[in-house]
């Protein structure tokens, strides 16, 4: 999988989302999800217009949000259309199936009209996948399934992993990919290995999140979307840090494929 390009990859998902996503990164050479953890519209869309270009991919959490509104989300929508990124709710979905349709569908955000994909936990079960698949009802959407977890002292087992990536097998047309540290975690070369806990000034925040280098997320870890919060977010100068960022990415993706 580690070793084929995306352009190659593009031919084999079955997901719409995942096709689409390795045609953005292959068009725009970018292989970086940025996550806006900001807690202000405003400063969501203007990160998003000066750092768009760079992005294949903006991962969300639309409930630490303020002053979320529908005008923020077609606002959103625009910023995708115009730079050429989908839009990722890592809404991390855990309950019983029938909740998480309503949570997908219904309540303030209506998470499932906007998003083109979404993070889903593999704990409740295979009903959570089977009560997404029937909301998004033929709708090209897609989602990541949580098997591993960045963060220090996670309670994910390999059995657990291994019973994630099964559970998946079932959903083909609706997986994009796995939210993963690690290049064995799965093998079908048409599903995205979305990787978080990516920084290169840090390695932990205090708060249990692990950071690995760009490097050795891509070339050791085997990850196609590396996820940069707070190590652009944060930084003093996003536009600089995104550039560094995704060049780096790039590079190391060039490099594992062993492209020019
Ligand atoms: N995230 C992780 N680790 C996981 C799954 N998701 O960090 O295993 C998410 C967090 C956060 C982002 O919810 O939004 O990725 C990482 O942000 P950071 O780069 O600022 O640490």
């Amino acid at each position: 999988r580690t070793k084929l390009t995306y352009e190659k990859r593009e031919k084999l998902a079955n997901n719409p989302i995942a096709k689409k996503l390795f045609n953005i990164m292959a068009t725009k050479k970018s292989n970086l999800c940025l996550s806006v953890d900001l807690t202000s519209t405003s400063k969501i869309l203007d990160l998003l217009t000066r750092v768009g270009e760079h992005i294949c991919l903006v991962k969300t959490h639309v409930d630490i949000i303020e002053d979320f509104s529908e005008s923020f989300v077609t606002q959103l929508k625009q910023l995708a259309d115009r730079f050429g990124f989908l839009i990722l709710e890592d809404r991390k979905f855990a309950d019983i199936g029938n909740t998480v349709s309503l949570q997908y569908s219904k309540g303030l955000y209506k998470i499932g009209d906007w998003a083109d994909c979404v993070t889903v936990h593999s704990l409740p079960g295979e009903g959570v996948l089977k009560a997404i698949s029937a909301s998004v009802n033929g709708v090209s959407k897609g989602v990541f399934l949580l098997a591993e977890m960045s963060s220090e002292g996670n309670l994910i087992t390999p059995d657990y992993i291994e019973q994630t990536v099964k559970v998946a097998a079932k959903y083909p047309e609706l997986m994009t990919g796995f939210v993963c540290q690690n290049k064995k975690t799965f093998s079908d070369p048409g599903l995205i290995q979305l990787t978080p806990g990516v920084q290169l000034q840090s390695s932990g925040d205090g708060l249990g999140q692990v950071y690995n280098t760009p490097e050795k997320i891509i070339l050791e870890n085997g990850a196609d979307i590396a996820v940069v919060g707070r190590g652009i977010v944060a930084a003093k100068n996003p536009e600089a840090q995104v550039v560094i960022y995704r060049d780096a990415l790039w590079k190391a993706y060039a490099e594992r494929v062993g492209a020019k």
